[in-house]
């Protein structure tokens, strides 16, 4: 079924990023927003706006019976969640579809087996794809834990099944420490979810963060779109994203690529995916699938020409995937800077108002943010204000190309994450590509000393 009215239940940069790609294929947009979001960018270019609450985003973002009332009023007949909020809420996917509204995401089913993270590595080993050694589901009793990790050897690290993003996650070095972990990974994992249930992993001391872009149809056809490298973390909020990765060879991607995507058929998974991989010592293993549109797939779009929002949408709409595998070229390199309003060295979050503002332009230089001379950033959310993308032929041409893409920058008002860019360019273990997850957060302890 065509859609013809998209509700956008998400703000800031990828909610302009969903409405533009609507617009480009004839399709109406209806941005509900916070009353801290009713002077955003794509409110004001959306065709249809509806204040769904107070600032907090329980109140807005997060109130599913506010946004489903908001598609009624306004006639939507599909809702895009972007990503983060509703996002990855398997019980928001069947409400809306219960409501013959289109969910311009993964069959809910899928979301939830992903969600949990015990069921997501059952399924993902099941479909052949590389697993890291360790716990078979969960972790029931310690003495069988302790039997295992004296197996796999030291050391381990202990999850949170209901966790992801690296939130109640335990290092464990000796077996003395390990029931005392798999109790306090057990009680904070309860705390914070609402559910105790732990696994364990041999813990990989020394990896990158490599991901697979995957796209479905629903019917068990599936592509992949080649890997993005998000190894520059910090306290596991991503920096600066590439595809492709400096470490693989086309020979790898073709591998792990074929891997991936005939895993997402044999499923019959539908629209946008990203399999999440560790990599060390040239072999993957994964870790996590999330089922959204990432902040990174600019990159993605960058190197394969193809527009991934415009895909979901035909993919919601029943349409085929508009490429097939052998269609699709990866071409050249691009890098991609998440863009903050915080300090750059302490990280402390710098909202306000934004006096002036020019944005980078140029060959191969796209700039994805809402923000406009005389915005006001609402200190209630994200601190990312702009995605800076570039591309190039080469990853040294886009790294020269970033340098002058941030030089032209112009954010003024508040503190940027800007001048931090700036400094991880000249890194010669950047420039070389020789970095892992712990590189960022090393380097930024040594600056401090
Ligand atoms: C790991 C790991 C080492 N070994 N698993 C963190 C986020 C979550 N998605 C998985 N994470 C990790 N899992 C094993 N077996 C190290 C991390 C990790 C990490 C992973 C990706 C990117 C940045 C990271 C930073 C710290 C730890």
């Amino acid at each position: 079924m065509p859609i013809r009215r998209i509700l956008i239940a998400n703000r800031g940069e990828i909610a302009l990023r969903i409405h533009r790609a609507a617009h480009e294929m004839g399709i109406e947009t209806v941005a509900v927003h916070s009353t801290a979001d009713a002077d955003a960018m794509h409110v004001r270019l959306a065709d249809h706006a509806i204040c769904i609450g107070p600032p907090a985003a329980a109140q807005s973002y997060l109130d599913v019976a506010a946004i489903i009332s908001a598609a009624e009023i306004a006639g939507a007949d599909a809702i895009h969640p972007g990503y983060g909020f509703l996002s990855e809420n398997a019980k928001f996917a069947e409400i809306v579809e219960a409501h013959d509204i289109a969910w311009i995401g993964p069959k809910p089913e899928h979301i939830r087996t992903m969600g949990d993270k015990v069921e997501a590595k059952r399924t993902a080993g099941a479909l052949g794809l590389p697993l890291v050694p360790g716990s078979d589901g969960a972790i029931s009793d310690v003495a069988e834990a302790r039997k295992l990790a004296d197996e796999i050897g030291y050391p381990v690290i202990i999850k949170a099944a209901s966790g992801g993003g690296g939130r109640g996650m335990k290092v464990c070095n000796s077996p003395d420490q390990l029931e005392t972990l798999i109790k306090q990974a057990g009680n904070e994992a309860k705390a914070a979810f609402g559910d105790d249930t732990v696994y364990l992993e041999k813990y990989l001391g020394n990896p990158r963060h490599i991901e697979f872009q995957v796209f479905g149809d629903g019917e068990g056809n599936a592509i992949h779109l080649g890997e993005r490298d998000c190894s520059l973390q910090r306290r596991h909020q991503k920096v600066l994203e590439e595809a492709p990765s400096p470490v693989l060879t086309p020979e790898d991607r073709e591998r792990m690529g074929g891997i991936v995507s005939k895993a997402m058929s044999d499923m019959g998974y539908r629209g946008a995916g990203t399999i999440e991989f560790l990599w060390e010592n040239g072999e993957f293993y994964f870790i996590e699938m999330n089922t959204r549109l990432q902040v990174e797939h600019p990159v993605t779009e960058a190197i394969t020409g193809v527009d991934l929002v415009r895909e979901q949408i035909r993919i919601a709409e029943g349409k085929a995937l508009s490429v097939t595998q052998d269609e699709l070229e990866f071409t050249g390199h691009a890098i991609e800077c998440r863009i903050n309003a915080e300090d750059p060295w302490t990280f402390a979050p710098s909202p306000g108002k934004v006096t002036t503002y020019h944005a980078a332009g140029g060959m191969h230089v796209r700039v994805d943010s809402g923000l406009y001379a005389g915005y006001s950033i609402p200190p209630y959310y994200d601190s990312m204000i702009a995605k800076l993308i570039v591309s190039g032929r080469t990853r040294e041409g886009c790294i020269m190309r970033l340098k002058r893409a941030l030089e032209e920058m112009v954010i003024e008002g508040v503190k940027t994450s800007i001048p931090l860019h700036e400094e991880l360019l000249k890194q010669p273990d950047f420039i070389s590509g020789d970095y892992s997850i712990k590189w960022l957060e090393e380097w930024l302890a040594e600056r401090e000393s």
